[in-house]
C-alpha cells in the first residue's frame, strides 16, 4: 500500500491562547496538499500543542487537522498526579499522541520500556501513536544509529504486534531544535534501515504500510530534498510548526 506523507507539528511548550489562535487560523484557511494524510491512517495533518490547549484546539481545528498529546500515562484513571490517561484524550476527540520524544526521553528519563507500555496502553485505548526514536551524536559517532533506533523500536515490538496505528518518527537527538539537519542521505539511510528492520522483526508488510517521518530542525527551506528521499514519509515538526511557513512543509511534495 503506497504511503501518504503525513506532517505532525509538536508544539512541544510554546504557545499561549493568542498565538495558538493565530496558528489554527493559518491553518485551517490553508490550501493543504490534499495527497497529505488519509492512508493507511486517517491523519491529514497532526498539530500537538501543550496539553493545557489541547481542548479549544480540538474544537477549533478544521480542515482536516487532527489534534495529538504529547504524552499520556499508561494506567487508568487513578492516584497518577499529573498525568492524563488515554481514556481522558479519547473522550475529548484527541485522536493522537506523541510518544518516546528524545525529550522525554532524556529531561524526564523515560525507559524505552516505559515507552513501549504507553504505546501499548495508547493503542488498547484507540489512539493513533507517533512514536519518536533517535540516537545521541556520541552514538552516532560510535556508529551505533541503527542499533540504538531498533533498540528503541524493540521494546514497543516486544509488547505490540499490531503496527497498522504506528507512526515512526526518527528524530536525530543532535539536529532537534539544534539548526543542524541531518542531511538527506544520512536521513535516507537510517529511514532504510529501520524499514528494513520493520521487515525483518515484523514482516514486509509492515514495513512497507508504516510510515517513517524524520524529525529536527525541519522547515520550508530543506523540507522539499527531504521528502523526495524514497523512504521520507513526512515530517514531525518542532520550532517551524509555531510558524506561518509550516504550511509550506505541509506542501513539500507539492
Ligand atoms: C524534534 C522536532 C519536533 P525541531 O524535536 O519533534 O523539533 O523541529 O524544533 O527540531
Amino acid at each position: 500500500m503506497a504511503r501518504k506523507f503525513f506532517v505532525g507539528g509538536n508544539f512541544k511548550a510554546n504557545g499561549s491562547i493568542k498565538s495558538i489562535q493565530g496558528i489554527l487560523d493559518n491553518l485551517n484557511n490553508a490550501k493543504l496538499d490534499p495527497n497529505t494524510g488519509m492512508l493507511p491512517l486517517p491523519a491529514p495533518v497532526v498539530i500537538s500543542p501543550p496539553s493545557i490547549f489541547l481542548l479549544t484546539t480540538a474544537e477549533k481545528a478544521s480542515n482536516g487537522i487532527k489534534v495529538a498529546a504529547q504524552n499520556v500515562f499508561d494506567k487508568p484513571d487513578g492516584a497518577w498526579t499529573g498525568e492524563l490517561t488515554v481514556k481522558m484524550l479519547t473522550e475529548h476527540n484527541i485522536e493522537w499522541v506523541i510518544l518516546g520524544h528524545s525529550e522525554r526521553r532524556t529531561i524526564i528519563k523515560e525507559s524505552s520500556e516505559f515507552v513501549a507500555d504507553k504505546t501499548k496502553a495508547a493503542l488498547d485505548g484507540g489512539l493513533s501513536v507517533i512514536l519518536c526514536i533517535g540516537e545521541t551524536l556520541e552514538e552516532r559517532e560510535a556508529g551505533k544509529t541503527v542499533d540504538v533506533c531498533c533498540s528503541q523500536l524493540q521494546a514497543v515490538v516486544d509488547k505490540v504486534s499490531d503496527w497498522s496505528k504506528i507512526v515512526i518518527a526518527y528524530e536525530p537527538v543532535w539536529a532537534i531544535g539544534t539548526g543542524k539537519v541531518a542531511t538527506t542521505e544520512q536521513a535516507q539511510e537510517a529511514h532504510e534501515a529501520i524499514r528494513k528492520w520493520l521487515a525483518s522483526k515484523l514482516s514486509q508488510g509492515v514495513a512497507d504500510g508504516t510510515r517513517i517521518l524524520y524529525g529536527g530542525s525541519v522547515n520550508e527551506k530543506n523540507s522539499g530534498e527531504l521528502a523526495k528521499q524514497p523512504d521520507i514519509d513526512g515530517f514531525l515538526v518542532g520550532g517551524a510548526s509555531l510558524k506561518p511557513a509550516f504550511v509550506d512543509i505541509i506542501n513539500a511534495n507539492l
